[in-house]
């Protein structure tokens, strides 16, 4: 498993949801208690991130977004749009008649600009969150290297998450795509057809869109309905991607309170997408367990020993895998589910 200490500045206080502020979700805890749980069994080891660069993150994301996300904390400190404690959540979007013409706000000050690039207001940003997602992209690769060097499996235990991030957007406690990366440099790499199975909670609505007109990138994704469930927009079975990438976007709704038995058979509907598509790279896995039944925010039904068995399933595929770690939010067990994963997929 690889990570970084940097995320732990990545701590955003509060976003808002339903209206209401409240504790962020998505806090430095959820990683601290899987390394904490996998240091406890002596056959994992962690290493830490070797430095990427920037070529990755701009192979994917627009160098505005990027530009916006490096300064905008310290505009904001110096012009007073923060104290310095408050993080910065937009409260002005751009959307509709105001977006025509692909204007993006260019001459707003950058706290403001935010709102162009900004998918909700649960993603806050602080001083050390651009830090934190530079690392967590660091982390990612540095799992890939792992894989290309020979390992069969590596854990990237990537935070700030990654996959509601778009091309231009953040959002959904997401800055940089981490998997979308890995994809991208894949195939930078020599690749032909590389696959990303999705199985947080939630539609990686981010990786949809980038590899939406890509045949060489295949997206395949378990989550909840989109009808009823965040990121709401995208994710339903019926978006399969267009141009050259018509037939490599795959979406696998699911019900309220989906247990094992339905999930294991869509994730088994989701390998045989992989199979059929065979790639030439390592798997790349984003890998949520806010599919847990005690997950605060989100309303599947999986248990703790339920991810020995997803383990197991996504293992039979036989494929060098990448794991990275995107939501999941019930901290007392979010460790226990990591390594039940784990021991199933037999790493
Ligand atoms: N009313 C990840 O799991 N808030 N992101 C949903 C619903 C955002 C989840 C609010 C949830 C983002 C990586
Ligand atoms: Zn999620």
């Amino acid at each position: 498993m690889v990570a970084s200490p940097a995320h732990l500045a990545h701590d955003g206080l509060i976003e808002v949801m339903g209206g209401r502020p409240v504790p962020c979700f998505e806090k430095p805890e959820r990683i601290t208690a899987i390394e904490r749980a996998l240091a406890e069994e002596s056959s994992y080891r962690l290493l830490p991130s070797t430095v990427h660069g920037m070529q990755p993150i701009t192979a994917v994301h627009d160098s505005d977004l990027v530009e916006l996300l490096e300064h905008v904390w310290t505009d904001a400190v110096m012009s007073g749009a923060t104290d310095g404690a408050s993080p910065l959540i937009p409260d002005t979007f751009l959307v509709g008649p105001l977006a025509a013409g692909g204007y993006r706000g260019a001459g707003t000050a950058r706290p403001a600009r935010l709102g162009a690039y900004c998918l909700d207001t649960a993603t806050p940003i602080v001083a050390g969150t651009y830090g934190a997602a530079r690392a967590a992209v660091d982390v990612a690769l540095t799992a890939a290297d792992l894989v290309l060097g020979g390992e069969q499996l590596a854990y990237a235990l990537c935070r700030p998450p990654g996959h509601h991030a778009a091309r231009a957007m953040y959002g959904g406690y997401c800055f940089f795509n981490n998997a979308a990366i890995v994809a991208e440099d894949l195939v930078r790499r020599g690749a032909g057809r590389v696959a990303i199975l999705d199985i947080d909670y939630h539609h990686g609505n981010g990786t949809q869109q980038i590899f939406w007109e890509r045949s060489d990138v295949l997206y395949v994704s378990l989550h909840a309905d989109p009808a009823r469930a965040f990121p709401y927009f995208s994710g339903h079975a019926d978006e399969a991607g267009a141009g050259a990438g018509e037939g490599f976007n795959h979406n696998i709704p699911l019900g309220v309170r989906t247990g094992i038995e339905d999930y294991a058979a869509a994730l088994e509907r989701a390998c045989a997408i992989v199979n059929e598509v065979d790639p030439d790279a390592p798997l790349i896995v984003s890998l949520g367990f806010d599919t847990f039944e005690r997950d605060p925010i989100a309303d599947l039904a999986l248990s703790t020993e339920d991810y020995a068995r997803v383990g197991s399933i996504i293992a039979s595929l036989s494929r060098p895998t990448v794991l990275i770690q995107e939501g999941g939010y019930a901290i007392d067990a979010i460790g226990a589910n990591a390594l039940s994963f784990l021991s199933g997929f037999g790493g």
